[in-house]
């Protein structure tokens, strides 16, 4: 399945506010397959798990506070070049400086508050699906 999947996160804000069944109609329309989806609330370790490539950042304590600080939206999406096309839906880092029609210039804030994540790589896909998701949790006809 390498190279058809990737992982996505609603954040905090974008939940908060009442975003996600928009933004998944819109995962759904630009053609992704949602093969498992959940709403959990991380706690500030499993953000920090989450992010440990971040480790050394100066951002990594502001992202794991807001990535526990609500419930999140995450999912597993199936389309073809899943990863890269997931990361042009989504837009650049910044929702100020993201393209329109992205989802982040749509639904972002800021820096933190951007709205979404997407993998930025098959590997890292692999490893955030297995992060969120177990076996059970994958549907059977991906
Ligand atoms: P992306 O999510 O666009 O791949 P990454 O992987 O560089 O960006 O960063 C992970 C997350 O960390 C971003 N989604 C964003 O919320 C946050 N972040 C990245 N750079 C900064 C920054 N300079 N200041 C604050 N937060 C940041």
């Amino acid at each position: 399945m390498i190279g058809n999947k990737t992982f996505t996160m609603i954040k905090p804000l974008a939940v908060e506010r009442g975003h996600a069944g928009k933004i998944l109609d819109r995962i759904l329309e630009e053609g992704y397959l949602i093969i498992s989806l959940k709403m959990v609330h991380l706690c500030k370790r499993e953000a920090e798990a989450f992010y440990i490539v971040h480790k050394d950042r100066p951002f990594f304590d502001t992202l794991t506070d807001y990535m526990s600080s609500g419930p999140i939206v995450a999912a597993i999406l199936k389309k073809e070049n899943a990863v890269l096309d997931y990361r042009t839906l989504i837009g650049v880092t910044n929702p100020a400086e993201a393209a329109e029609g992205t989802m982040r210039k749509q639904f972002g804030t800021d820096l933190t508050r951007n709205a979404v994540h997407g993998s930025d790589s098959d590997e890292n896909a692999e490893v955030e699906c297995r992060f969120f998701f177990s076996e059970m949790e994958k549907m059977k006809w991906q």
